[in-house]
C-alpha cells in the first residue's frame, strides 16, 4: 500500500541528506580555505591531482573536445562525481549505517592528502578539508537521524524494526536524544492509533534541518569561493603595478600589418591570446614575496626579487609563442612584445658549471619545464624572463609576476609561468613535468604556416578576395610562403614586413574566386632554404606537422 511506496521515498531523502552532507562538506573546506590557505579547496586539489595522473590519450582528447573548456569540463565532470558519491553516501547511511560518514570520511581524507601534496601549499592547508569532513560528517549524522525518526513515525511496521536493528549500530547515535525519544514516541502514537500528527512534526524536523544546512552550504560556499576568485588582492597588486620604461623598443617596420579583414592581428591582444598550463586555478602570486632562484649545478645560489629583475633593466622583444598541441592551422599560437631581461644574464650571476646541459625551470605550482642550456646561454637568441605582455604587466593566466619565453622551442619546454626556480642541471639527471607524460624532453618548434581567411566551412562570395594568414618559423625566419589552389602551382604569397625572426608574418594573396568548391593549400620556406614538412604528424611526442589544406565554397 502507500506505505511500501513512501519506504521508496526515504530512499530519495536519504540521498538528499547526502548532498546537503557532501555540500556541507565543501562549503565548510571553502570557508576555512579563504582563512587557512587558498589552494585547501577539496574540488579544485582533486582537479588538479586529475589533471596529473590522467594518461596523455585522454588529456589529448579532452582538449580535443572541449579546447579551451577543457578545465570547464573537468570541474563539471568532478561536480557529478560529488553529486552521486554524496547521494550514494546519503543512501548507505540510511541502510547501512556507519558506511555513509564512512564514505563521506574516505573521501575527506583522499582531499586532503591531494591537498597537502600539491606543490607549495601552505602548512595549515590539511585544516580546511579535515573541518569540512567533520562538520559534514555530522551534519550527515543529524540529518539521517531525522529522516530515519521521519520513518520510524511512518512505517512501525516495515521500516521501524530494521530501524532499532540499524540504530545501535551507529556509534555516532547511540546515545539517546530527545529526536531519537521523540522518534520512539511517534512510532509508538502511529502504531496505537495511527495518527498522523507525529510524523508530521518528524517530517518537519527533517526538512527544517535540511533546508536551513542546504542553504548555508551553498551561500557559504558560494561566497568563499566568490571571495577568493573575485577580490585576488594580488589582481588589484597588478593592477597598480608600474613596470620601468624599457631601454630599448621593438621597431616595427613600415608595412609589418595587413589591413585585411579576418586576418590574425600582427599581435595578438592579452584577452585573445592563447592559454594552455594545468593550473585549475590561476596562481596569485605577490610580486613582493616573488623570489626566483638559481641553483644547482651553478658556482653560488642566487636568489632574485622582482625589484632585482627590473633593476637589470628591461628590454622589449617581439617573439611569437607556439603550443606543442598546436595542429596544422590551429589557434594555440599568438605573437606579442614582451618586456624583460636575457636568460643568459641571469644565469650570468650564478655561474653555470661545465657539464651542465640542462635548465629545469620550475613554476610555483609544481609544473616543470626541460630547456637546452645552451638555447639559454646563446648570444644571438633572446630567450628572456618576461614581466610585462603587450604593454601591461602579465596577465595573472599568462605567468605573473614572471614567465620565461624563448624563441623558436615550443611552450611546454621553455615558457614556464609563475616561474620560481632556473636549476642547472643535466637531461641525464633532471626530467620535466611533460616527459613522463609522451613529450620529448627538447622541442624544437616546427615551423608552420596557417589560413586565416577565408575560414575554413564558411562560405565565401565569388570576386577578387584575399587568401591571408600567418607564418611563423621562430629563430629562423620566413623566407616565402606559397599557395597552391585546386592543386595548381604553388604561387609565393604576398609578406608583410618582418619585425624579426622571431615573430610570425602575415601574407596574402589575391584570388579570383570562381563558383564552386575550392582546395586551397599553404606551405612556408624558412630562411635557412628549408621548405615546410608536408608528412602529417601528431601533436606528440614532439608538434604537428603537415601543409594545411582547406576546403573553400565560393558562391
Ligand atoms: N607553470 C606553467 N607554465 C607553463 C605551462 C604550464 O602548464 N604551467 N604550460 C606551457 C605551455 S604547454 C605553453 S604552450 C605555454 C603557453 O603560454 P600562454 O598560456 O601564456 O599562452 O606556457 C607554458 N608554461
Ligand atoms: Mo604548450
Amino acid at each position: 500500500m502507500a506505505q511500501r511506496s513512501s519506504g521508496k521515498r526515504f530512499i530519495a531523502w536519504a540521498a538528499l541528506a547526502g548532498l546537503i552532507g557532501g555540500a556541507v562538506f565543501l562549503a565548510t573546506a571553502e570557508v576555512f580555505a579563504l582563512v587557512f590557505a587558498r589552494a585547501a579547496s577539496p574540488i579544485l586539489a582533486v582537479g588538479g591531482f586529475v589533471i596529473d595522473i590522467v594518461p596523455q590519450p585522454f588529456k589529448e582528447f579532452a582538449i580535443a573536445t572541449f579546447g579551451e573548456n577543457d578545465k570547464v569540463a573537468l570541474l563539471a565532470g568532478l561536480g557529478l562525481a560529488v553529486v552521486i558519491a554524496s547521494a550514494i553516501a546519503g543512501i548507505l547511511q540510511l541502510v547501512r549505517p556507519p558506511l555513509g560518514v564512512i564514505a563521506l570520511v574516505i573521501a575527506g581524507a583522499l582531499s586532503t592528502a591531494a591537498i597537502v601534496t600539491r606543490a607549495g601549499v601552505q602548512p595549515l592547508a590539511f585544516v580546511p578539508p579535515v573541518l569540512g569532513t567533520i562538520v559534514g560528517s555530522f551534519i550527515l549524522v543529524l540529518l539521517i537521524r531525522r529522516l530515519r525518526a521521519w520513518r520510524g513515525s511512518v512505517l512501525p511496521a516495515t521500516a521501524s524494526g530494521g530501524k532499532t536493528a540499524d540504530a545501535p549500530a551507529t556509534p555516532p547515535i547511540t546515545k539517546p536524544t530527545p529526536t531519537e525519544a521523540a522518534k520512539a514516541k511517534g512510532a509508538k502514537a502511529t502504531t496505537a492509533d495511527g495518527t498522523p500528527a507525529p510524523a508530521g512534526i518528524d517530517r518537519r524536523r527533517f526538512f527544517v534541518l535540511t533546508a536551513i544546512a542546504g542553504a548555508s552550504a551553498v551561500i557559504v560556499g558560494v561566497a568563499s569561493r566568490a571571495v577568493s576568485m573575485t577580490v585576488s588582492s594580488v589582481e588589484s597588486i597588478r593592477d597598480a603595478l608600474k613596470i620601468p620604461s624599457p631601454r630599448s623598443t621593438v621597431t616595427v617596420p613600415e608595412g609589418a600589418e595587413l589591413d585585411i579583414p579576418g586576418l590574425s592581428k600582427l599581435f595578438t591582444p592579452n584577452k585573445d591570446f592563447y592559454r594552455v598550463d594545468t593550473a585549475l586555478t590561476v596562481p596569485s602570486i605577490d610580486p613582493e614575496t616573488w623570489r626566483l632562484v638559481i641553483d644547482g649545478m651553478v658556482d653560488q645560489r642566487v636568489e632574485m626579487s622582482f625589484q632585482d629583475i627590473l633593476d637589470m633593466g628591461l628590454d622589449e622583444y617581439a617573439i611569437t609563442l607556439t603550443c606543442v598541441s598546436n595542429e596544422v592551422g590551429g589557434e594555440l599560437v599568438g605573437n606579442a612584445k614582451w618586456l624583460g631581461v636575457p636568460l643568459r644574464d641571469v644565469l650570468k650571476k650564478a655561474g653555470v658549471k661545465s657539464g651542465a646541459d640542462m635548465v629545469l625551470s620550475k613554476s610555483v605550482d609544481g609544473y616543470t619545464a626541460s630547456t637546452p642550456l645552451s638555447a639559454l646561454t646563446d648570444d644571438n637568441l633572446d630567450a628572456i624572463l618576461a614581466v610585462a605582455m603587450n604593454g601591461e604587466p602579465l596577465p595573472l593566466e599568462h605567468g605573473f609576476p614572471v614567465r620565461m619565453v624563448v624563441p623558436g622551442l615550443y611552450g611546454y619546454v621553455s615558457a614556464t609561468k609563475w616561474l620560481t626556480e632556473l636549476k642547472v642541471t643535466t637531461f641525464a639527471a633532471d626530467e620535466a613535468y611533460w616527459t613522463p607524460r609522451g613529450y620529448s624532453a627538447e622541442a624544437p618548434i616546427k615551423f608552420s604556416s596557417r589560413v586565416d581567411t577565408p575560414k575554413i566551412g564558411e562560405a565565401v562570395a565569388a570576386g577578387k578576395i584575399p587568401i591571408a594568414g600567418v607564418a611563423w618559423a621562430q629563430s629562423v625566419g620566413i623566407q616565402s610562403v606559397e599557395v597552391s589552389i585546386d592543386n595548381g602551382d604553388w604561387v609565393p604569397a604576398t609578406l608583410s614586413a618582418p619585425i624579426n625572426d622571431d615573430t610570425w608574418v602575415q601574407w596574402f594573396m589575391e584570388w579570383d574566386a570562381t563558383p564552386g568548391t575550392h582546395y586551397v593549400a599553404v606551405r612556408a620556406i624558412n630562411k635557412n632554404g628549408d621548405l615546410q614538412i608536408e608528412d602529417r604528424a601528431p601533436i606528440a611526442p614532439d608538434g604537428s606537422s603537415g601543409w594545411q589544406r582547406s576546403l573553400v565554397r565560393v558562391n
